[in-house]
Parts: C-alpha cells; structure tokens; sequence
C-alpha cells in the first residue's frame, strides 16, 4: 500500500469510526429513521468532503481530533442532498454508493425525515463539539459550511438545475450550476478546515481557490464517467445524463476536451497550493479525483 493509500485509509477509520458513535442508537421509537441515516451514511462514500477538511486543518497546524466533529458534519450534509436527490420528486433515481436508494430500502417518507436529520444532527454536531477549538473559530467554520451549503451554494444549485431541466442552458450557467451544486460542498469542506485551525486569511482564500477548482474538475469527471464509466464501479446505471437530455460539460465539449480541463483546472488547483508548506498529500488527492474511476 503506498503512504496515499494508507493516509486515505487511517483518515476514512478516523471519520467512519466518529460516525459510528454519532448515529448509533437502539431501541427507540424513531429506529427507522435512525436506520435510513446510518444505511446511507454507511453505504460507502468516498468521504472525500470529510478527508479535505481534515487535511486543510492538518496543513494549517490544526488538531484533526479537534476538527473530527466538523468532518462528520460535512459528510452528513452531503449524504443528506445525496438522499434528497435521489427522492421520486428529484432525480428519481433508484441506486446509489450500489445500493437500492435510501427511499427504495426505507420509502419516501422516511427518507426525506432521514434527511431532514442528517441536516439538523451535522449542525448540532458541530454546535456542540467540545474540541479545545476556540468557540468564535468554531462558529465561523458552521457559518461557512451553512453558507456553501444553502441556497447560496449547493441548494441554490440544485434549484438552477431542477429549473433548467431538458433546457438549452448556456456554458455560463452550467459551470454556475457546477459551482453551486458540487464545488460549494468542497470549498465549504476546505475553508472550514483552515478556519478551525486559526488560518490567516490568506490561507483560508487559497483553500478555498482550491476547492473550487478540484469541484468543477469533480463534476466535469462525473458527467465524463456518466458517458464512458464502469457501472459495476460507479454503483448506477451510465448514460442517465443523456436519456433525461440533460447539457453537461461533455454535451458541450465531448470526452476528450472535458478530460483536459478537467487536468487543467485540477494543474491550477495544485498551483493554489503553494500557499502551504506541506502540499504532498493533497496534491496526490488532486490526481486521484482527477483519474477516478467512481
Ligand atoms: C437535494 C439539497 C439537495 C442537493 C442536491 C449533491 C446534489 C445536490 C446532488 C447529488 C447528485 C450530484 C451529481 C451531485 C454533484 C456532486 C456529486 C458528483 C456528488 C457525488 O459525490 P461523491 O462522488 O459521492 O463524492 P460519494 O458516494 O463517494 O460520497
């Protein structure tokens, strides 16, 4: 195993170990939705929101014990808009992380609840962490992930994608869309991580330079494995952008000018860099979100 892939791993122990004892609950009359919470959050993700807030604390100095309630959070967050998505009245969609969705195994109405409380519980996570963080660094670091995740971030995202379905959508307002909907998560996963390490504000900017380059690569490489992917390794179905009409970044430009932006902007991701002394780990992270295969 090489140190990337075992940094990934100690970092995914850390994370799903912290979740563990954040969702575990027995006997309770709500079970269910505790079950459609941990089912979706346990199915598999890539944790790579919870991973960058981590590493962005560790470069800046921070304790990544101190910023673990944080990382849970964000990852809650994003499990939460994967549920949401998934639902009949969105994008339908029956599989997810290769699994039957969170509505197909526990039905609508307690997945839109196992939502709604992943949502709540990532806020009351963070609120109530008892980390040595300073309280006003812990505040602006929810401040952020609440913005970048609202409706002037990925809710807004989603709402500009819903509108546009089956439209003939400008280049300007798809990459908006990738902006709000996919790079506001991981600039809110960046950003806060140097936020509760006491990062100067300079540095605070880079990470989020950062993340927003790495998400705009990150969706353009999902619309590329929607088109030429490996469904067995994605857990869904391929082809679904093109079946629903949808314009994506390789409607536009096709797999192979998609695949060099999507090295360009992750090239300028790693320029952003230079900003922090140790840049090793997520350099190789750039690389690997760029050459991903699910
Ligand atoms: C419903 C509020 C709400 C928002 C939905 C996140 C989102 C907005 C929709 C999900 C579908 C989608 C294509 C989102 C773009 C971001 C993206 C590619 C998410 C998948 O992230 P990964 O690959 O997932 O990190 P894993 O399963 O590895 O965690």
């Amino acid at each position: 195993m090489t140190d990337f892939d075992s940094k990934i791993k100690s970092y995914c122990e850390l994370i799903d170990a912290e979740l563990e004892k954040i969702l575990s609950r027995s006997n309770c009359l709500q079970q269910v939705v505790f079950d459609a919470m941990r089912y979706s959050v346990g199915a598999g993700g890539k944790r790579i929101r919870p991973i960058l807030l981590l590493e962005f604390c560790r470069v800046c100095g921070g304790n990544i014990k101190d910023a673990l309630p944080f990382a849970c959070a964000i990852e809650m967050i994003h499990t939460y808009s994967l549920i949401h998505d998934d639902l009949p009245c969105m994008d339908n969609d029956d599989m997810r992380r290769g699994k039957p969705s969170c509505h197909k195994a526990f039905g609508e109405a307690n997945a839109l609840l196992a939502g709604d409380a992943l949502l709540n519980l990532a806020f009351e996570t963070m609120l109530c962490s008892s980390s040595n963080v300073d309280a006003d660094l812990k505040l602006k670091a929810a401040q952020t992930i609440a913005n970048y995740s609202g409706v002037d971030g990925m809710i807004g995202g989603q709402v500009i994608d819903l509108q546009n379905e089956g439209k003939d959508i400008s280049e300007e307002i798809l990459l908006r869309l990738y902006r709000d909907k996919t790079a506001a998560l991981l600039r809110a996963s960046a950003s806060a991580g140097a936020i509760l390490a006491g990062a100067d504000e300079a540095k605070i900017a880079a990470a989020d330079a950062y993340a927003e380059k790495i998400g705009i690569a990150f969706q353009i490489i999902d619309d590329i494995l929607d088109c030429v992917g490996d469904q067995s390794l994605l857990g869904k179905p391929i082809g679904s952008d093109e079946k629903n009409n949808k314009k994506t970044y390789v409607s536009f430009h096709g797999v192979e000018k998609a695949k060099k932006d999507a090295i360009k902007l992750t090239q300028e991701a790693i320029c952003a860099l230079e900003a922090f002394e140790d840049k090793t780990f997520l350099t190789q992270l750039s690389d690997f979100l760029c050459t991903r295969k699910m």
